[in-house]
């Protein structure tokens, strides 16, 4: 393949594993990371890095020029919690790193862009239980706003200008290798950790709070999938929804005591749990299925089993 790929937000917990899948297909010195501050000795070692501001259109322009970038994967954001408590400074973020990309991607300086949306823009109003593809949605947070917006953005860029962007609309995502920030779903991960490290977990979501997730490995072909197809099999150009599986901490504590039977949980909701409550609990994506092939290999008791063995030996 010859194309070269400038990852935007490489550091964060979707960018660190795509980056690295990303080197592994096109070659490491074919994909440059990016964040807006320095990456780990691995990124750093592994491939090509720039610093860089993606809400400065200039910048990113820079780069795009100096190794001749193909494809952008836009994956800088502030997630629902964080955007809770900085609500300007996330609608800054989320929206101006995604009109500087379509913009360049409008003055053709490249092929292709990923942005990736969110289950968060569906909101209370939504359908929760097989929420369809296109549905109404109303979300109450301010990363779900930005989230709504960028889907219209995108579409109004492909429609307008023939920008081929693409977006999947993601559930909360799990990973063992790198530690979240920000985001509600959270929990999904930190329980694992602090599962095999403290045995006991403190949850910040009600017990039978359902929502949709997925496991990292899913999330990362996914995305690179979605990518690779051939542009006549996108049918969705705001944004598709995806998913593989839908649990409550109830349901994730009792896979996690099948490995560790003394690990306890308490749950003491907070502010985050009426971002939760606002979401939907099972997410129809069968459109992706039809259009591109998706296909989910993780669930729960899956997902666990690798998680588990892995970060015991991390640990
Ligand atoms: C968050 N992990 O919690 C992100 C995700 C749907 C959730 O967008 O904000």
């Amino acid at each position: 393949m010859n194309d070269t790929v400038l990852i935007l937000g490489a550091c964060g917990q979707i960018g660190i594993e795509l980056t690295q899948k990303l080197r592994i297909l096109y070659g490491s010195n074919n994909v440059i990371a990016s964040d807006i501050r320095e990456g780990g000795e691995e990124m750093l070692s592994s491939g090509p890095f720039e610093i860089i501001d993606a809400t400065s259109k200039e910048r990113i322009l820079e780069v795009v020029k100096k190794y001749e970038v193909t494809q952008v994967y836009l994956m800088a954001a502030m997630l629902s919690a964080t955007a809770e408590k900085y609500p300007l400074k996330g609608w800054d973020l989320n929206m101006t790193s995604l009109l500087a990309v379509l913009e360049i991607a409008r003055e053709k300086h490249i092929k292709k862009v990923y942005w990736p949306s969110s289950m968060a823009s569906f909101g209370p109003t939504s359908p929760k239980i097989n929420t369809p593809q296109q549905t109404i949605m109303e979300p109450s947070t301010v990363y779900g706003i930005s989230k709504v917006a960028g889907e219209h953005w995108c579409n109004y860029y492909h429609e307008k200008y023939g920008v081929d962007v693409r977006s999947i609309r993601y559930p909360g995502i799990i990973s063992w290798k790198t530690l979240p920030g920000g985001g509600t779903t959270d929990y999904a991960v930190d329980i694992y950790f602090d599962a095999l490290k403290k045995g006991t977990f403190e949850c910040f979501l009600s017990e039978n709070t359902r929502l949709p997730m997925m496991y990292m490995d899913d999330a990362i072909n996914a995305t690179i999938q979605i990518m690779q197809a051939d542009a006549d099999k996108i049918k969705t150009r705001t944004s598709y929804n995806l998913a593989a599986m839908s649990f409550t901490p109830k349901e994730i504590a009792n896979e996690i005591k099948k490995y560790i039977p003394d690990f306890t949980i308490a749950y003491n909701p907070d502010f985050r749990q009426d971002i939760a409550d606002s979401w939907p609990q099972i997410i129809d994506d069968s459109h992706a299925r039809q259009d591109w092939g998706w296909q989910h290999e993780f669930d729960l008791t899956s997902m666990t089993k690798d998680i588990i063995t892995n970060l015991k030996s991390k640990l």
